[in-house]
């Protein structure tokens, strides 16, 4: 009995020894403030395995992903991007409505150990946005190495809502991407950022801030006892996220990539595609100092009570080859939080109505196309207007602040 008993709890002590969870703290991006910025990419590294460097790309020396830009509606602002990739890259302001030529796209091509040097007015509302490599071909590959960061654009019918908004305390940026690292001796714990028979177009480990989970590593943040505002960027290449507190708590959608909705939207869950942002209100005021809760994903079949496939990206079965990855059909940790003391002046109320959103109507419109899309499966190339993409290729030309109605066919 005695022997027995022994053997129980030294089973049980082996057991929870094994699947201790430590946890590495959250990085914020730091942020910057307009109307001038300077931003300088480069390469670093970054320690992702003990012991072993991991070549990552970032900016004014992070050591992955980019500083937050804080512009406000109205401001003129001038940026100066220093390229000190070794290759030519772009930057786009993902979001924002501002001339063709300051965009960012395939097209403003900044050359290895050039400046850039764009500069537009903010016209954009209140809302979180984002910046990324957007060089034709090579944005999974700069992205995936880190360059990228958040743009928080300030209004004054936002700022005079009571709404959390001190970065890094009450108002938290969460990007959320996932990678693939190389196990080949020749390339151990790099970046795996190709997407094609040897890559993924789906990560193996969840990234949040370029913070790694895995294992029983589990990033951790701590938030004060009170209504904390998540921004939350999708920067994946192609995975969907399905959003929920591993409490099943509600919580509040209370804006998206256009800017505030009209009311809080309580839910449980919410679905996050690549690009896409949502700013988030939890409650915590309830909640105990010390007590803990986690942010996951919920992207399993099970989960999703749904066949998942082609229907929902990252749902493929597989874990290996270009659509599988560790992750795939499965509910994942991304987050855990502990509360901590309130700060003062906390918002302990949720407001009841935030913005009223004029939509446009066909009475809006100036103008009606029709274009066809095909391919995007595997093995079919993406067309556009019946053209492949070519650098040189205008499609369609339309006035900057023309509203038109586009009816899209896909083919
Ligand atoms: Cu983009």
């Amino acid at each position: 009995m005695k022997t027995k008993l022994l053997f129980v709890l030294l089973f049980a002590s082996l057991l929870s020894e094994s699947m201790a969870v430590t946890y590495v703290n959250l990085w914020i991006p730091p942020a910057l403030s307009g109307p001038t910025f300077s931003l300088n990419l480069h390469v670093t590294n970054k320690y992702y395995f003990a012991g072993s460097n991991t070549v990552t790309y970032t900016y004014n020396n992070a050591d992955f992903w980019g500083p937050t830009l804080f512009m406000t509606n109205g401001d003129t602002v001038q940026i100066y991007l220093t390229n000190n990739l070794p290759d030519t890259t772009t930057t786009h302001w993902h979001g924002f409505h501002i001339p063709a030529i300051m965009d960012g796209g395939p097209h403003e091509i900044i050359p290895s150990g050039t400046v850039w040097t764009p500069t537009f007015t903010v016209l954009n509302r209140a809302a979180t946005y984002w910046y990324h490599p957007h060089l034709h071909t090579m944005t999974q590959n700069h992205l995936g190495h880190g360059a990228g960061g958040l743009i928080i654009v300030k209004d004054a019918q936002e700022s005079a809502l009571a709404l959390p908004r001190t970065y890094a305390v009450d108002d938290i940026p969460l990007v959320l991407t996932s990678r693939r690292f190389y196990t080949t001796a020749q390339n151990l714990n790099q970046f795996n950022v190709t997407n094609g028979a040897a890559g993924s177009a789906y990560g193996d480990y969840e990234l949040v801030n370029g913070v790694m989970n895995i294992g029983t590593t589990n990033v951790q943040v701590m938030l004060p006892q009170q209504y904390v505002r998540l921004r939350i960027l999708n920067a994946e290449i192609e995975r969907v996220y399905n959003l929920g507190l591993g409490n099943n708590a509600t919580f509040y959608v209370i804006g998206t990539d256009g800017g505030l909705v009209n009311a809080p939207i309580a839910v449980t869950r919410v679905v996050l595609a690549p690009g896409e942002r949502i700013e988030l209100l939890l409650n915590l005021a309830s909640s105990a100092v010390g007590s803990s809760l986690d942010l996951k994903a919920y992207n399993s079949n099970a989960s999703l009570g749904t066949t998942l496939s082609f229907s929902y990206p990252g749902g493929e079965p597989n874990t290996t080859g270009q659509f599988g990855s560790l992750l795939n059909n499965s509910d994942f940790q991304i987050l855990h939080i502990v509360v901590t003391n309130q700060t003062a002046n906390p918002i302990l109320t949720l407001p009841t109505v935030l913005t009223t959103n004029a939509f446009w109507t066909a009475g809006d419109v100036s103008n009606t196309r029709n274009v066809a899309i095909t391919g995007g499966f595997p093995g079919t190339l993406f067309t556009f207007d019946n053209n492949l993409f070519s650098i040189n290729l205008i499609n369609q030309n339309l006035g900057y602040n023309a509203v038109e109605k586009w009816v899209i066919t896909l083919r």
